[in-house]
């Protein structure tokens, strides 16, 4: 640890506001929910980072959630190397988007045909435009607290019915973009029958939803929302862009045995670098062009780069992979949870494998509304209580802790110890 001297960091950050809205390339990244200046990074290895003042931190963010191989990998950096002595992009079909797309079919075979994008975003995003297209259908169906990126359609909130018109979430969104997005609360099975009264086009859910903390979905609540979808002909998408690969190899669709029409995938699939899918079905995969009329294109989809890093991390994560971040999710929470209790602080931990968030209540958080009653500011204190104990958690309440493989026994227990103090400090 260095000395008190942070001009480094404050350097940085004077600079970084010089030059981007709020000195970062995301807002998350700003520290507004949880209050302090972000460390600026500039170096990671397996589950440590170091910031600029040569500070080193046990590392819960690992990229929000791609780098489940840790940082710097030696298998994931050889293969992005050995690929770029070979070109970096090329605009053309290549054989690494094969090897990637088959790594992903053989996971979820309910993806029998995908496209590559860049993003997340791209893959929310497109993927509705394939359900308005294969269903001719215009609105959608999403839950509050669900994040699917910053697609117009998807920064949309509830309007004050449950089947009402949808209404703009974010400056800059428009009415009539919005007015199609209709929103209802997560694990509400009831809202969402009535919601589909409207013909949709799709109804949009994270699985395991992450976006507003770790929340679970009730039991029946995908598969009421499966039976939704084939009684009125909307298609489910699960946006596996956080549970893709994270709660086990073939997502959510394995672990619940629910299966949905389309799917979205993002951060592990990339290893760290920018990448993006959504697939299915062949039948409804079809509409999209070159075969079929709906649009979607990009220059950079498809990177080798990030085909690469995509398939070495996939290569990394076997029975063996699951077990292990099984094992420490679950050691993690017990100690979050003793640390609580020892501390006589109201808290609950909620986990799905190597997913986990620790809310400031003493109920099931179940929807936003939830979440959103948890203790903001106990959290924002127990953040920068981490911080300084060198454990980087995400900085808001509304994320998820994410482990990867790197993560080692005495990692668990550094946080589990940083948790005791400041929970104790906070209490
Ligand atoms: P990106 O466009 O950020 O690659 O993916 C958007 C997205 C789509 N679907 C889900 C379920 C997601 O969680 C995300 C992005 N996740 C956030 C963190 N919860 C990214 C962090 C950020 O916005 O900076």
């Amino acid at each position: 640890m260095t000395a008190t001297d942070t001009t480094r960091n404050a350097d940085l950050l004077e600079r970084a506001r010089s030059l981007m809205p709020g000195g970062v390339s995301s807002p998350v990244r700003a520290f507004r929910a949880v209050g302090g200046e972000p460390p600026f990074l500039v170096e990671g290895q397996g589950s440590h980072v170091r910031d600029a003042d040569g500070n080193e931190y046990v590392d819960l963010i690992c990229s929000w959630g791609p780098l489940i191989g840790g940082h710097a990998h030696p298998a994931v950096v050889r293969a992005i190397v050995e690929q770029a002595t070979r070109g970096t992009s090329f605009g053309m079909p290549t054989p690494g988007e094969i090897a990637l797309a088959e790594r992903v079919t053989r996971a979820m075979p309910v993806v029998e045909l995908l496209r590559f994008v860049s993003s997340g975003t791209e893959a929310a995003m497109s993927v509705l435009r394939v359900a308005r297209a294969a269903t001719g259908r215009e609105a959608i169906l999403k839950f509050a607290g669900c994040y699917h990126g910053h697609a117009d359609a998807l920064l949309a909130k509830a309007g004050s019915g449950v089947a009402t018109l949808g209404l703009p979430d974010s400056a800059g969104v428009t009415k009539g973009t919005a007015r199609d997005t209709l929103t209802v609360d997560y694990n509400d099975l009831d809202a969402a029958r009535a919601a589909a009264a409207t013909p949709l086009a799709a109804i949009i859910v994270e699985p395991y939803a992450g976006n507003m903390g770790c929340v679970p979905p009730c039991a029946g609540f995908l598969e009421g929302l499966r039976q939704i979808a084939d009684e009125t002909g909307a298609l489910l998408v699960f946006d596996e862009v956080i549970t893709g690969f994270r709660v086990a190899k073939g997502g959510a669709v394995e672990r619940t045995g629910v299966r949905p029409d389309l799917v979205c995938l993002g951060k592990i699939l990339g290893g760290g670098l920018p990448v993006g899918a959504y697939g299915g079905s062949r039948a409804v995969m079809s509409v999209v062009a070159p075969l079929g009329p709906a649009y979607q294109a990009g220059t950079l989809s498809g990177n080798p780069l990030a085909m690469a890093a995509g398939a070495a991390t996939l290569d990394l994560l076997d029975p063996a992979a699951y077990a292990r971040l099984e094992a420490i999710g679950g050691t993690l929470e017990a100690g979050l949870r003793d640390a609580a209790r020892g501390a006589g602080v109201a808290a609950r931990v909620q986990r799905v494998g190597s997913l986990l968030t620790l809310f400031f209540t003493d109920r099931a958080v179940r929807n936003e509304a939830d979440a959103c009653a948890s203790d903001l500011a106990r959290f924002a204190a127990f953040h920068r209580g981490m911080l300084r104990r060198r454990v980087l958690l995400p900085p808001s309440q509304f994320e998820c802790f994410f482990l990867s493989l790197a993560h080692t026994d005495a990692d668990i227990v550094q946080v589990i110890e940083a948790a005791h103090a400041s929970l104790k400090e906070i209490a």
